[in-house]
This record gives structure tokens, C-alpha cells and sequence, in this order.
């Protein structure tokens, strides 16, 4: 990434001030929001993949700079849907949004129609739920050749009251910088929320579920991806060993998911804990002894118990 120069507050007295802000990353599914989290926090904190609603949670993922500390909350793709757990995932967005200082709205540059996009511009013009300072980064844009930007620009800028348009490509680190000042730069002078040392508000086995289902994500086709949760059961450090056990549930929705997720011969299975497992070793910082069951529940996307128990219903 190209090196970060810092904005900063500057007093009567000439002295630095401090800013701190809230920036949820917002936009239609698939356009980049969690790769741009991963980069802009030089640490993968949330999963990826080429389809489109990957992220299932809000996921905060701290900043700390010599002058600012941005928390930036990944939240699930906005679109729209008749079903239970969908609206779950819009509603947690929805949330992120309510809570924040600055909206960072992703669009991908390299598919700029999408009704999605317009629904989301429709909430922002209301000024619900937030009436946040806004930013519009146009993501993806080495996919999209130069004389196609500016006029792009031009139109999302007479479309939507934003403060700021910024092209960017999240893969690439385009723009990053820039994109990083005008954050500090809008950010309300205020104290730290978090101690520097904190990345993130949600436990290791949030983050170990999420290591798995996202092999899922990339092993499994079609609508399978969709059907599986991940629950952690046990995180057990061996004394005196440098090995942790770590025992997790594959949870699908029926029995014939059962038996794709395990494979002929229990092959599906055993590559996806070969793919997790490094990614669990690097974040406990110890080898793993890593277990999978896979188990049927019932309809679990439907069942509102089964969304709360797996985090994906807010209270
Ligand atoms: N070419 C290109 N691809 C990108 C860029 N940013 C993200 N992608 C790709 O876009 C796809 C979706 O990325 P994600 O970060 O999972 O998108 P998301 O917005 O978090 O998606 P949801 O969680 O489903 O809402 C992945 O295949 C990324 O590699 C970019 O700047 N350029
Ligand atoms: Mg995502």
C-alpha cells in the first residue's frame, strides 16, 4: 500500500486533536465491502468469496492510527428479499448504518445499474436510518477503463448529496490512502473507543466458524453454501503442548446437504478442514487438532431460535 499521510485537527493552540469515528461499510451484496476491510485493516478479518452474500454478521474491525481510530463495521450486503433470514442480514446492515459517524457506500464501479444500489440511494436520500456523513467509494475499478470513470463520477455525484467520491480498487490497494485521509478527515475529534491493541470486538471462535463456513463457501456449489452454519464446541489448549483442540458443527438444512458436506468417503469434509485449519493455526498462534461434525437442522434458516442461536438475529 502506498504510504499514509495523515490529515489532522489542528487547535487554536496548534496542537493535534484526536478523532475517532464509527465508519460502516455499506452496499449491495458482492461489491467488495469485506475485501476493502481486510486491506484497509492490512488483517483478514472477514470472510471473501466471488458470491454474493458471503458476510452474515456485523463484523467490527479496529484501526488505530498515530492521530485517529477508525472502527469500521463490515455489515452484510443490502438487498432486497422476502425471506426470514435475509431481512436479518438487511437489518443488521440497517443497524450498522444507525450506529455510525461516517457511511462508507461501496458500489461496484464495474456493474454501476444495479436495483440494489438504487434502493440503497433511496434510504440515504431520506436520511434513514442515519443521517451520518457520507462517503461513496466506487470499488472495482480496475475492471473499468479510464474514460468510463469520470463521467460515472459526474453522475453519482448529481444522483446522491455524498461528501465525498472516491475511486478505488479494494484487490489492487488503488486509492487506498486517499481514501483512508478523507475517513480521519470526517471523522468528530473525540477520544479512543477501543485500547490499540484491540482489533476486533468478537471472540476467537466467531472467528474460527467464520474460517470454516468460508471454505464452505468456496468448496461447495449453488445453493449448498447458503443452507450451512458453523458453530465452534470446544477450544481446548493441551497442557504443556504446543496443540489446541478445536471441535466445530457444520450445521445444513437437510439430509441430502448432509451427505454433500461430508463427501464420498468423508473427502469433502477432510478438505475443508485442511483449507481451515492453517487459517485457525495462525490465529491461535498454536498447531490444531481440528474436528468436524456435520448435522442436519431442520429448516434452521426459517427457525427464528436457530437464527438467534447462531448470531444471525439481533435482538
Ligand atoms: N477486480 C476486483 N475484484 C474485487 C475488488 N474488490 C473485491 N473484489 C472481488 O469481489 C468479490 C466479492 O468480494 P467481497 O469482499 O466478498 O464482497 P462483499 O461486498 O463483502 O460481499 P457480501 O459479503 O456478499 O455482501 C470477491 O471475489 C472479491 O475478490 C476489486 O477492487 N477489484
Ligand atoms: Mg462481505
Amino acid at each position: 500500500m502506498d504510504a499514509i499521510r495523515h490529515e489532522t485537527a489542528v487547535t487554536e493552540q496548534g496542537k493535534e486533536e484526536f478523532r475517532a469515528a464509527y465508519v460502516a461499510i455499506i452496499g449491495r451484496p458482492n461489491v467488495g465491502k469485506s475485501t476493502l476491510m481486510n486491506r484497509l485493516l492490512q488483517q483478514k478479518l472477514s470472510i471473501v468469496s466471488p458470491r454474493p452474500q458471503t458476510t452474515w454478521h456485523r463484523i467490527l474491525g479496529i484501526r488505530n492510527l498515530p492521530q485517529a481510530q477508525l472502527l469500521f463495521l463490515d455489515t452484510p450486503g443490502m438487498h432486497k428479499s422476502d425471506a426470514v433470514f435475509n431481512q436479518g442480514l438487511v437489518r443488521s446492515a440497517r443497524r450498522a448504518m444507525a450506529d455510525a459517524d461516517i457511511i462508507l457506500w461501496l458500489l461496484d464501479a464495474s456493474r454501476p445499474e444495479d436495483p440494489d444500489d438504487q434502493l440503497i440511494l433511496e434510504q440515504l436520500r431520506e436520511g434513514k436510518p442515519t443521517r451520518a456523513t457520507v462517503i461513496l467509494a466506487l470499488n472495482k475499478v480496475d475492471l473499468v477503463e479510464k474514460p468510463l470513470l469520470l463521467p460515472m463520477i459526474d453522475r453519482w455525484r448529481e444522483a446522491c448529496p455524498v461528501a465525498e467520491i472516491i475511486p478505488i480498487s479494494a484487490t489492487k490497494g488503488d486509492n487506498l490512502a486517499r481514501l483512508e485521509s478523507v475517513l480521519v478527515q470526517h471523522a468528530p475529534v473525540g477520544r479512543p473507543f477501543y485500547p490499540p491493541e484491540e482489533l476486533s470486538d468478537r471472540p476467537e471462535r466467531f472467528f474460527i466458524a467464520e474460517s470454516i463456513r468460508e471454505k464452505v463457501f468456496g468448496l461447495l456449489h449453488e445453493e449448498l453454501p447458503y443452507a450451512v452454519a458453523v458453530q465452534v464446541e470446544a477450544v481446548r489448549a493441551r497442557e504443556g503442548r504446543d496443540l489446541t483442540d478445536v471441535e466445530a458443527t457444520i450445521y445444513v438444512e437437510k439430509a441430502s446437504q448432509k451427505a454433500i458436506v461430508i463427501g464420498a468417503g468423508g473427502q469433502m469434509l477432510k478438505k475443508i478442514g485442511t483449507l481451515a485449519r492453517p487459517e485457525i493455526e495462525a490465529m491461535l498462534e498454536t498447531r490444531v487438532f481440528l474436528r468436524l461434525w456435520v448435522k442436519v437442522l431442520e429448516g434452521w434458516r426459517t427457525d427464528q431460535a436457530a437464527l438467534k442461536r447462531f448470531g444471525y438475529l439481533e435482538p
